[in-house]
């Protein structure tokens, strides 16, 4: 974990080295696999911005809608002076419906591995909000984080929506939200979105839209490999694939070979047959239940709960049990 404010623009080269590695060990498994949390460089966080505006990705229009209604019952829940930790915050657009509605929110920290999404979302809320402490802090939520020391000395509140903790599968999940319950501390609350399930004939095409962006998110992936590791794939010999994996409960995001292939990559041949994937990410679909129990394992309690109906999204409020 490193502060954004002491960074400056530029390739990140303190992840390049682990991106290096990830993604050597990703494509050399038996069965090849990339990161999810590398679509985000400063392209795929514009794409991701794009695929948040697209009719078929109901995930951001559902829970900017549930958010709306609900904050005046949130916001009566935050206590005084309280900080907001996000993870994942993005361009840190839903973060504002908590900010207009819970104005004793006096201190903000957003956590992120884009620079580039992060810096822009903290520009535009100072410029919004100017008695707002923004704290912006770059890098990998799942390692270890340590929280400013104005942040420790307040009530704290976690918010994660957008369900990016469906991008994590349940074992992660729950140790993901038992390190943010050590993190955010004693007392702390923390709001997060969960996208529940739907038929697939909603979840494949929010996948894969017929524009093509989320295609060209998935690709991104390749030429972000061919930029920091100095490869040469060919994005065009690979089609994007999502599909509904109802045993597993989640949308897979595959990148397929469309031919027999080698490419080199850090100094490696991989080779890829015509038809092999590259599994680029999950997304899991939730029932209230299962991530009710999921929050409980990781020592959380659902202190409340709101659902939408029409495109069935959750937003649970979690409490430390000592809350
Ligand atoms: N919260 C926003 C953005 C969700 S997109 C919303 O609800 O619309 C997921 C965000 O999480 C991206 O901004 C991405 O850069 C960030 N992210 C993904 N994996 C991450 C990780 N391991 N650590 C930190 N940030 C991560
Ligand atoms: C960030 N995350 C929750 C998104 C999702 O829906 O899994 C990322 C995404 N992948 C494809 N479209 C959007």
């Amino acid at each position: 974990m490193f502060n954004a404010q002491r960074r400056t623009r530029g390739e990140p080269e303190i992840e390049n080295s682990s991106f290096r590695t990830d993604v050597l060990r990703g494509l050399t498994a038996r069965r090849k696999s990339l990161p999810a949390k590398y679509f985000y460089d400063a392209a795929g966080s514009r794409l991701f911005e794009a695929i948040c505006e697209l009719p078929e990705y109901y995930v951001t229009r559902t829970e900017t809608a549930l958010l709306t209604r609900i904050v005046p019952e949130i916001s009566a829940l935050i206590p005084q002076r309280a900080a907001l930790v996000e993870f994942g915050s993005g361009a840190s657009v839903k973060t504002r419906l908590l900010l207009d509605a819970a104005p004793q929110l006096d201190v903000y920290v957003p956590i992120d591995i884009s620079e580039t999404a992060l810096a822009d979302a903290a520009r535009s809320l100072n410029a919004t909000y100017p008695a707002l402490t923004v704290l912006p802090l770059l890098g990998d939520f799942t390692a270890p984080i340590t929280l400013p020391k104005l942040v420790r000395e307040r009530p704290v509140v976690g918010f994660f929506p957008g369900s990016t903790i469906g991008n994590f599968a349940p074992a992660a999940a729950v140790d993901l939200l038992r390190s943010a319950r050590t993190l955010l501390g004693q007392g702390a609350q923390f709001l997060v979105g969960a996208d529940l399930v739907k038929p697939p004939s909603v979840l494949v095409p929010a996948y894969d839209d017929a524009q093509g962006v989320t295609a060209a998110f998935n690709k991104n992936l390749l030429v972000r490999i061919n930029r920091e590791l100095g490869a040469a794939i060919d994005p065009d010999r690979f089609r994007h694939r999502a599909v509904w994996n109802a045993t597993d409960s989640r949308i897979e995001m595959h990148l397929v070979s469309l031919q027999d292939q080698t490419v080199e990559i850090a100094g490696r041949s991989i080779t890829f047959a015509a038809g092999e994937s590259i599994h680029t990410e999950n997304s899991y679909k939730f029932t209230v239940d299962g991530f009710t129990a999921l929050a409980e394992q990781a020592g959380w309690r659902v202190q409340a709960s709101w659902a939408d109906s029409d495109f069935p999204f959750g937003v649970f409020l979690l409490a430390a049990p000592d809350a």
